[in-house]
């Protein structure tokens, strides 16, 4: 059937079900941010100007709240613990459900299992029962437990799956020959999907997809009265468990901010203050969501002592006019080196506490500095005490920008899909730009061809040191895994003009690729392996770049 945009969250605060601590925060937070999420809804269906939309059967299974895999969340909301997993899997509800269409919330392998139509007691038997959803959104617990109980239709199943996956999982990871071969070692399991089945919290690496969730926007009056109300020597500290005020140094920085500031904390505590934080700070407790959002509407300055990584309160504060300081972490932290990613998959480098604050918003909304360095950081205090600094939220970070992409999502990425006799892209070839520095996409008649559409597609050359997603980077484009298909051949390297001395296929997450120096071709033997990230100095890699929205790195410029 058609989907038909929904205008009333009641029935899915039915469907959500009760009990839980992070159910009823994931409830409140759909009920607080419910008007804005009707009005966005009603933008995106003028937006779409009554486009014809699938309806889809969507199971959402949220493996980490079930019994069966500890739930260690729920227990702890109330007490400082992670909540921006619950953040984001709320706002996915809302969005897939105002998009239209008919959900099923699961939170016990009971109710996954009835769902699922597997009766109970059947355990790992392999039987292959009709699925009755298009699609699932699970987690890696969820995962687990769908392998454990849907015996062989697991597999045939896979490709209806998205795994919500906050820190994103590299293809290296993801092919379990390949992992296994190359010491890519995971606590997370090699699961054979496509990588960009898996869906992340912020746009880590493009090889995932971005899924992202949405922080509270203003209106011009409360920007206005916000501006005009706010405190310049008000300081908020970034974190919710005493915990984080144990680093290293901090004397030092908290000396220097206390010197210019008032020093404000919400920091769980139960009946007194925790010893970790000093006697100067005026800690609030752990607030509910929205009157943390009202503190920061006051405060000047958000700032970051390391940890909580990636987390979604920076966005908050500069969405509320704040100015977020953040501690550059050189060298950067990553599996490699940090007990925190340790067994993650992905060896991504997070150069400092919130990668994407620095990276996409940036100056004046977001200072990333030396903390060691004690000039570097009170002068960062001075200019930011005197600078004004207008609420700001990344388009992707609305609500239409969530309602946006998941909606192109579910109507467009198909992993299920036999690969056509056509080419994904559909007819057409590859050819050099009229300025010669990179090959671009020539479609050949008409017809539709596949999504993304290869006409934004630009192949560069990258250099030695660079993955691709620094390539596309460097040239204001991203990298899409989608398209390396259409470079992964002879034809391209021919059009670069690079003359192979020998052209192998090979299994190598770096390539398609030529050695440095050398002039030895490599394709790409097995797909699930072509990726964003990853370079070696040893190889130029040929780089699958696009266009994308302003403000929606997720989809290219013809994507809606
Ligand atoms: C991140 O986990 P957190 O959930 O700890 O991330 P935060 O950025 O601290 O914020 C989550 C929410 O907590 C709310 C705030 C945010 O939306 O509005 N909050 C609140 O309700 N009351 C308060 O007093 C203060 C904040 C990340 F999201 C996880 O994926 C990671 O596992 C974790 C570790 O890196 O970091």
């Amino acid at each position: 059937g058609q989907a038909a945009f929904r205008s009333d969250l009641t029935h899915l605060l039915e469907l959500v079900g009760t009990g839980k601590e992070s159910l009823i925060f994931m409830k409140k937070r759909i009920r607080h941010l419910g008007r804005q999420w009707l009005r966005a809804a009603r933008r995106l269906e003028q937006k779409l100007e009554g486009r014809r939309r699938d309806q889809k059967h969507i199971l959402i299974h949220i493996g980490f709240l079930t019994e069966e895999s500890g739930d260690v969340f729920s227990p702890r909301v109330l007490k400082g613990g992670p909540l921006g997993e619950m953040v984001q899997w709320a706002d996915i509800l809302a969005a897939l459900f105002l998009l239209g269409h008919s959900l099923r919330v699961t939170v016990s392998l009971k109710e996954l299992q009835s769902n699922l139509g597997v009766p109970p007691g059947r355990g790992n038997c392999p039987l292959t029962i009709p699925l009755p959803f298009d699609l699932i959104y699970t987690d890696y617990h969820g995962l687990q437990q769908m392998k454990q109980h849907m015996g062989l239709s697991f597999k045939k199943y896979s490709c209806r799956i998205r795994v919500i996956d906050t820190f994103g999982t590299e293809p290296a990871y993801n092919h379990e020959e390949y992992a296994t071969l190359r010491g890519y070692r995971t606590n997370w399991g090699y699961w054979n999907l496509q990588p960009t089945q898996f869906m992340t919290m912020f746009p880590h690496t493009p090889d995932n997809s971005f899924m992202g969730f949405v922080s509270e926007e203003l209106n011009r009056t409360e920007k206005q009265f916000i501006k005009s109300n706010k405190v310049s020597n008000m300081a908020v500290v970034y974190g919710k468990e005493a915990s984080i005020w144990k680093v290293g140094g901090k004397e030092k920085f908290l000396a220097i901010l206390n010197k210019y500031m008032e020093i404000h904390g919400t920091v769980y505590y139960e009946t007194q203050r925790p010893p970790e934080v000093p006697a100067f700070v005026k800690n609030h407790g752990l607030l509910p969501q929205h009157e943390f959002q009202q503190l920061l509407r006051k405060a000047k300055l958000f700032i970051g002592f390391g940890f909580p990584y990636e987390g979604p309160a920076p966005l908050e504060a500069i969405a509320n006019g704040c100015v977020f300081l953040q501690a550059r972490f050189n060298p950067p932290h990553s599996s490699l080196n940090h007990e925190f990613f340790r067994g993650k998959p992905t060896s991504r480098e997070v150069s400092s506490q919130h990668p994407y604050a620095e990276a996409f918003i940036g100056k004046p909304h977001v200072w990333t500095v030396d903390y060691n360095n004690s000039e570097e950081f009170e002068a960062a205090i001075k200019a930011i005490m005197s600078t004004q600094v207008d609420p700001y939220l990344p388009y992707e970070y609305t609500c239409e920008g969530m309602l946006e992409r998941i909606h192109a999502y579910v109507q467009h990425q198909d992993f299920c899909a036999a690969p056509e006799a056509g080419g994904p892209a559909g007819p057409g070839a590859l050819a050099l730009a009229p300025n010669a520095t990179h090959l671009v996409w020539a479609p050949r008649g008409g017809g539709h061809g596949g999504w993304p559409p290869a006409r934004s597609l630009q192949v560069w050359l990258s250099e030695g040191r660079h993955a691709c997603s620094e390539t596309c980077r460097r040239r204001g484009l991203v990298c899409e895994p989608t398209f390396f298909k259409l470079l992964n051949t002879k034809d391209a390297f021919l059009q670069l003009s690079i003359a192979c001395d020998s052209t192998e296929a090979e299994m190598n997450h770096l390539y398609p690729a030529v050695a440095e120096g050398a002039r030895e071709c490599y394709l790409q033997k097995e797909p699930l392996l072509f990726s964003c990230a990853g370079f070696n100095s040893k190889y130029r890699r040929l780089c699958p770049c696009r266009d994308y929205r302003e403000g929606q790195v997720a989809l290219c410029r013809d994507c809606l």
